[in-house]
């Protein structure tokens, strides 16, 4: 259990280390973390909405010169008296074990700055995948004072979705190199760019660049422009010679000034926080779905299917309509438990002397009921030798369905469920080792 208010104190005075663990936590897979991973971000975000901040998410193939220009691009910012942080999403890291992104050795001075932290982000795979956990880490770094936040993230597809769901702007480098290069690119990712730049334009490769801007823009004409925004324009950088560099993160910083001042960015941030809501509910859902119902009755399925018997589609429905959809808090509570005693009246003594107050007697002394807070202590007649269990009543929704699966697992169940004179539907069973459950609802 991590001291959280302690955390969150230390990483908004700046503390490095308590930031890095602040991120450790938020990415973790690990679903004992969730609730403290929740609370965390609950209280980095409560009541500090990050007043001015930049979100950058800059895209590229391999080698294109990422984390170059991002290293000349930090080293203004910090000058101008931002705090830069840099996040690198490779969602290859999952398969390679390792980020080839956010190289410290491309970024030699914000690897040192103390205005500056490099970070590289794993692809995700909690609830709401690599777009929560990059969002996560952007809470964190917010919070830790750092203002302008870039991304990093390899051309590949599905990284870049997820970046340009988190950040404002949406850079995406492009080669030197035209033609079938530009064939590559997937018109998706085009749409998803606020701003196109060609690296390395600098040397004998200042013709080639050249092209690829022409070749970029004509391609760019045959898409519309975002709603509300500027067609894409296209522009040479160098890293190298820093020829560019300044036009372009100046171009940038207008273009988000403006969405800020038009509300677009407002709108635009209320719409990533819901879609994530959105994701991260229909991950939970997911995972949930795959932990429910009987495991037998998929495997058979999932048999069927993998043997051709069975149409995929045809395997899912009739899953779904075999589970219950929702046993989400199969037991609600435990609503008693039932001791087994020797002698009622000696047991009756013993639990009024403890202050217990005596609920219900049976006649035949074969039976009593303690009230305990909003539950029930029962004491019954031990009727079998060798052991003193009685029961654990536990509360359900649908104590149908529970037998059901139990049945489904191949256990015998002592009752058949059924409506009780006391008014609960209920039903028996016993654990491998004799201990009696009984499941229940209030009819
Ligand atoms: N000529 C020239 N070469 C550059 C420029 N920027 C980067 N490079 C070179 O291109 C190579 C890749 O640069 P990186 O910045 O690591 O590229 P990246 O896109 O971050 O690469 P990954 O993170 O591996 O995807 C390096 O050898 C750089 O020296 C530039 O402006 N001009
Ligand atoms: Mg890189």
């Amino acid at each position: 259990m991590t001291n959280l208010p302690g955390l969150v104190a230390n990483l908004r005075a700046g503390d490095r280390r308590a930031l890095a663990k602040a991120i450790t936590l938020v990415e973790s897979r690990n679903p004992a973390h969730l609730t403290d991973k929740a609370h965390l971000l609950d209280l980095l975000i409560g009541g500090h909405r990050p007043a001015d901040t930049t979100r950058l998410g800059i895209s590229g193939t391999p080698g294109v010169g990422k984390s170059t220009l991002i290293e000349a691009f930090g080293r203004r910012l910090i000058s101008q008296g931002r705090r830069v942080a840099v996040l690198a999403v490779d969602p290859s890291s999952a398969l390679s074990g390792g980020s080839i992104l956010g190289d410290k050795t491309r970024m030699p001075e914000l690897a040192i700055s103390p205005d500056a932290y490099v970070r590289p982000s794993p692809a995700g795979g909690g609830l709401g995948g690599i777009t929560s956990a990059t969002a996560a880490t952007i809470t964190c770094c917010e919070a830790g004072g750092f203002d302008y936040i870039i991304v990093e993230t390899v051309g590949i597809g599905q990284s870049e979705t997820a970046v340009a769901g988190v950040t404002d702007l949406f850079l995406l480098l492009h080669s030197p190199g035209g033609g079938d290069e530009l064939q590559g690119i997937k018109r998706g990712v085009m749409e998803l760019a606020d701003r196109v730049a060609v690296t390395k334009a600098d040397g004998e490769l200042l013709p080639a660049a050249k092209r690829a801007q022409a070749e970029l823009r004509s391609a760019l004409h045959l898409l519309r422009p975002k709603p509300g925004r500027e067609p894409t324009e296209v522009d040479l950088v160098s890293a190298r010679t820093g020829d560019g560099v300044d036009n372009l993160l100046l171009a940038l910083t207008h273009q988000h000034t403006g969405l800020s001042r038009s509300g677009a960015l407002k709108e635009l941030r209320e719409t990533q926080v819901r879609q994530q809501f959105e994701e991260a509910m229909t991950d939970g859902i997911r995972a949930r779905a795959f932990r429910i119902g009987s495991p037998a009755l998929r495997n058979k399925l999932q048999i069927e299917v993998e043997a051709g018997r069975k149409a995929p589609m045809a395997g899912a429905i009739e899953w779904l309509a075999h589970e219950p959809i929702q046993p989400t808090d199969r037991a609600t509570e435990i609503n008693a438990i039932t001791l087994g005693v020797a002698e009622m009246t000696r047991s009756i003594a013993f639990y009024q002397a403890l202050g217990l107050e005596l609920q219900f007697r049976a006649n035949d002394n074969g039976f009593a009921t303690f009230r305990h807070g909003r539950n029930f202590i029962n004491l019954e007649k031990n009727e079998r030798p060798g052991s003193n269990w009685g029961r654990v009543v536990l509360f359900v929704p649908d104590p149908d369905a529970i037998h059901k699966l139990v049945v489904g697992a191949g256990f015998t169940a002592e009752t058949e469920p059924q409506d009780a004179p006391w008014g609960e539907r209920y039903f028996h069973v016993r654990d491998p080792d004799g201990h009696e459950l009984s499941f229940a609802r209030k009819l």
